[in-house]
């Protein structure tokens, strides 16, 4: 009877369920990479230990909002916009925090962080809007991404040529090259997500909507923003875990 009533509940992912797959695997990747950032941690100088733990949580809390996520796409085959967000408004934040605590021996102000988080805000909030706010008007759908771009590359800018740039150069070793990748990620790696904006909104890319079907473009968005969030989160926790075990020798 309760097997019964547990597979009553479960709900199946269709073979060509993309979304709802990538949501199940994604709540997997962050479940075990939150393990295995969490054990760690005695291994670490006590220094690093901050950095490896926020690392975890960072994965934590986004495992946490997949399981809400996979839950409400296969309720309502909708876009769970909301918990979407949240994870984003609490996790980015984070990994601002992240270039701060790493940059921190070489003499970070907390101001920095500030700065960096302040943007990151910016960033989200303006994003949000266009996506959930603007539904139906291409035209604000693409002025929020754009403002949303610019706070976005604002970002790209300090870490890479501003004040956090010249942190890393000053204190040279594995924190210059463990720098020089997490700017990579915020290049390279962040710019997953404007795709799955332009590909999700129907104004995102000025006005133009590249996907019609409006399913078929939700499906693309949220499989992009899933891909984006398992390189992201996973890659930049695994980047400040080797910088703490290259470290702590
Ligand atoms: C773990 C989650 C991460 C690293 C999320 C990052 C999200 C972004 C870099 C989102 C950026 C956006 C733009 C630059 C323009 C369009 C709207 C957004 C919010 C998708």
């Amino acid at each position: 009877m309760r097997t019964l009533l547990f597979l009553s509940e479960m709900s199946k992912i269709a073979t060509d369920d993309y979304v709802g797959f990538t949501f199940f695997v994604g709540s997997m990747a962050m479940m075990a990479a939150s393990a295995f950032f969490f054990l760690s941690l005695s291994q670490f100088d006590k220094k690093w230990r901050t950095s490896v733990l926020v690392s975890g949580l960072i994965t934590f809390i986004a495992a946490v909002h997949y399981f809400y996520m996979r839950d409400y796409w296969d309720a309502f085959a909708e876009s769970p916009t909301f918990f979407r967000y949240v994870d984003w408004v609490l996790t980015v934040p984070l990994m601002c925090v992240e270039f701060f605590l790493i940059l921190r021996a070489a003499g970070a102000k907390k101001s920095l962080m500030w700065k960096l988080i302040f943007w990151s805000v910016v960033m989200l909030v303006t994003g949000y809007f266009g996506e959930a706010i603007a539904v139906g008007e291409p035209t604000l759908q693409w002025i929020w991404g754009l403002i949303s771009g610019i706070a976005y590359f604002i970002i790209v800018y300090i870490v890479w040529f501003g004040e956090a740039k010249k942190l890393a150069e000053s204190a040279g070793g594995n924190v210059l090259i463990a720098h020089k990748i997490l700017c990579w990620f915020v290049l390279v790696g962040w710019a997953i997500y404007p795709l799955g904006y332009i590909l999700g909104t129907e104004g995102g890319l000025f006005g133009m909507q590249l996907v019609s079907d409006i399913d078929a473009a939700q499906q693309a968005m949220n499989v992009v923003y899933n891909i984006g969030d398992a390189v992201n989160k996973i890659g930049f926790g695994l980047v400040v875990y080797s910088l703490a075990v290259n470290s702590s020798k």
